[in-house]
């Protein structure tokens, strides 16, 4: 499948077209796992945070890219509950990312119309990550634009537990009767409960699996694959997954 990028007249800017995506059928709420930061680091002879580093450019590449071309949702998996294992400096450097990404580019997410959100247990990060999330959700929760959801200390079992002890707990005040808890009553106890589901989910760096990320909410997404390290993925592999995405979707969904 041909990819050209012709290029707009602020030549700075390529506007990458996939041959055949169709702009108006575009998945309206797209997750990725973004894979092969520290890989992509090793295999270059540097340490894994400059891989994150070059990961948080990618981020920006890619929210400019599907903020433009209308999609509704995109949610970011930046840090998992698991990633706490890792060694302390690198989680200590993880955690400046999002301040480092807030101070450059805070600006251009509120001229575009980018509404920041989060999901995952936010209460135990950094207080500077937390400040300054903090004010990137505050300044930007009046723009109807895309909807930017970062899954920062986030896990779906844990999330799926806390659902169930927050039903349970309903149970127990006499507020509901288990009679009343169904499928939407459970989501609705979920960080995601006021956003649609994903229709798509992106995962680079070769690893096919869910890593414990949005288990409920993926239960009818198309998935998709690549071998690319998160650093190398660009706006062509974007359009490239939307356009897999729409291919399947004509050949299965039909009615
Ligand atoms: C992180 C860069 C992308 C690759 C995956 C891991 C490293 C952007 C953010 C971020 C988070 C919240 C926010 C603004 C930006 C981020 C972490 C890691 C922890 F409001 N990239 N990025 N956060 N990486």
């Amino acid at each position: 499948m041909p990819i050209k990028f012709p290029f707009t007249k602020n030549k700075k800017q390529p506007v990458p077209q996939t041959v055949g995506l169709d702009y108006n059928q575009l998945p309206e709420h797209v997750a990725i796992i973004m894979d092969g930061n520290g890989r992509w680091a090793k295999n270059r002879g540097m340490p894994r945070i400059a891989g994150h580093k070059e990961g948080m450019n990618v981020v920006k590449k890619i929210v400019s890219h599907a903020s433009g071309i209308g999609v509704k949702v995109l949610t970011l998996y930046a840090f998992s509950t698991e990633n706490w294992k890792r060694p302390k400096n690198e989680v200590e450097f993880l955690m400046k990312l999002p301040v480092d990404f807030l101070n450059t580019y805070l600006p251009e997410l509120i001229e575009k119309n980018v509404q920041v959100r989060t999901i995952g247990d936010f209460d135990v990060l950094p207080p500077h990550t937390q400040k300054a999330v903090d004010e990137a959700i505050e300044r930007t929760k009046h723009n109807d634009g895309l909807i930017l959801n970062f899954a920062l200390n986030y896990g779906s079992r844990f999330e799926m537990v806390n659902a169930v002890k927050q039903i349970a707990a309903k149970v127990e005040d006499g507020e509901l009767t288990s009679c009343d808890i169904t499928e939407d009553l459970f989501s609705s106890q979920l960080y995601t409960s006021d956003l649609i589901e994903p229709d798509l989910l992106i995962r680079t760096s070769g690893e096919q699996r869910l890593s414990n990320f949005l288990l409920w909410q993926l239960a009818y997404a198309e998935f998709w694959f690549t071998e690319v390290y998160w650093p190398d993925f660009d706006e062509s592999h974007f359009e490239k997954a939307l356009y897999d995405y729409q291919n399947r979707k004509r050949r299965y969904g039909g009615v």
